[in-house]
């Protein structure tokens, strides 16, 4: 669990998303900004990146960056164009290695050593249904194929990584045969995938507690969210002893997604805290967020963990009270970790007047306790009959102030 690795996939599965279409500026933008570029080197596409937003040029601290450890792109056979802009970000001298996945073929895999990339990521199903109504291959032939393409790759001195398709509804005898195959063949990892999304973490643990005792390489995994598990599967597989996550930004990818990786750093950064505040910039992950959200044109979800408008957002009075004293009682991540700020509402019928008491010291405003309370019972009393807005409370706390002044006089 303490030392995973993530594989960002945002410009594979995410360009299975149904709202995207990156071109490539945007790719070398999002690339640069969840890698880390070591300063050493030239920025032989700064043209690129400086094309329409100059506060590009900043990236050149490479301590803007996120710092994930490898990207994943979209298969140069898919088009003249994914062709073209793999070999354009493996170009750019990001710290993170450069993946592209590709069906399991020799053509697929020529093509993917081409652009240049470090690792290849191979595909291929493995489950009754895509064997039957997708590529229509035994699993010896899967086999056969899978070792030739494998030694192909390793021949160019490129990484590669074998992953079957919809494993959780595979066969396990063929899954750990394939897999133990691959591992013997040289792999640098093997890759589980819930391709449908319908796997439980209890299910996750077991099958990568198993590979674990079967092969000796890296175990990557990749969940779909078809049911809300994406992340947990995530957290199970690193317990059971996976390596890689796969990740995307926001989780966008085919239906509604996978991992999200402003998730995951939400679940790991309580995890493994050392670990992921050392080893990634999370300041930069709204940022990044940010950046897809309007690529895709979609909004941040409202609920997002960190980035959410209401992610640390605190309203009722005994939460805001606890929250004054020491915001842990509340909160299991500090916002602060991720440049962000806490927010206590006093804006409804659900305040109490220790937050009240803390917007009155923030205005400059001086009160006893009991005129704290009494302010706080006209808010109330205000709230309960439509919701307010921060000015509004602003000024109920202003006039009470001001009548006070007045009655001194
Ligand atoms: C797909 C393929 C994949 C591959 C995952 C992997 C999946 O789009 O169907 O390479 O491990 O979810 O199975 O994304
Ligand atoms: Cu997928």
């Amino acid at each position: 669990v303490n030392r995973f690795k993530i594989i960002e996939s945002t410009l594979r599965e995410g360009e299975q998303f149904a709202n995207a279409f990156f071109d490539t500026a945007t790719k070398v933008r999002m690339q640069r900004k969840s890698s880390v570029r070591p300063n050493h080197l030239p920025i032989p596409t700064f043209r690129l990146v400086t094309l329409r937003r100059p506060r590009f040029g900043t990236a050149c601290d490479p301590s803007d960056e996120f710092g994930v450890d490898y990207i994943e792109l979209t298969s140069p056979v898919s088009s003249p164009q994914s062709f073209e802009d793999c070999k354009t970000i493996c170009g750019l001298g990001l710290k993170a290695k450069i993946l592209t996945h590709v069906r399991c073929n020799m053509e697929d895999a020529k093509k993917a050593v081409e652009c240049g990339v470090d690792g290849v990521d191979l595909v291929i199903g493995t489950s009754s249904f895509l064997r039957e109504y997708s590529h229509g291959k035994s699993i010896q032939m899967i086999e056969k194929i899978a070792l030739e393409v494998i030694e192909y790759v390793k021949s160019q001195g490129v990484e590669v990584r074998f992953s079957s398709e919809d494993s959780f509804r595979s066969d396990l005898v063929d899954l750990l045969t394939l897999y133990k195959a691959v591992d013997n063949a040289g792999v640098n990892r093997v890759g589980v995938a819930d391709t449908v999304g319908g796997a439980t973490p209890r299910m996750v643990y077991d099958l990568i507690r198993t590979l674990r005792g079967v092969v000796g390489c890296d175990i990557e995994t990749h969940f779909h969210d078809d049911t809300g598990c994406a992340v947990a599967n995530a957290h199970s597989a690193l317990e059971a002893g996976a390596t890689h996550i796969d990740t995307s930004v926001l989780g966008i990818g085919e239906r509604n997604g996978i991992t999200p990786l402003g998730a995951l750093m939400a679940r790991m950064v309580v995890t493994a805290p050392q670990y992921v505040t050392k080893k990634y910039n999370l300041k930069v992950l709204k940022e990044v967020e940010e950046l897809v959200a309007s690529a895709v044109q979609v909004n941040i979800p409202f609920n997002n963990p960190i980035t959410g408008f209401c992610a640390f957002t605190h309203k009722a009075g005994i939460h805001a009270k606890a929250i004054l004293a020491n915001p842990s009682t509340y909160e299991i991540i500090d916002p602060a970790l991720f440049g962000l700020t806490r927010y206590i509402s006093i804006n409804s019928r659900i305040t109490g007047w220790n937050a009240i008491r803390a917007r009155c010291d923030q205005l400059g405003l001086t009160m006893t306790d009991d005129q704290v309370k009494e302010v706080t019972a006209k808010i109330k009393q205000m709230a309960d009959i439509r919701p307010l807005a921060i000015d509004d409370t602003d000024s109920i706390i202003h006039s009470y102030h001001m009548g006070l002044q007045k009655n001194v006089e």
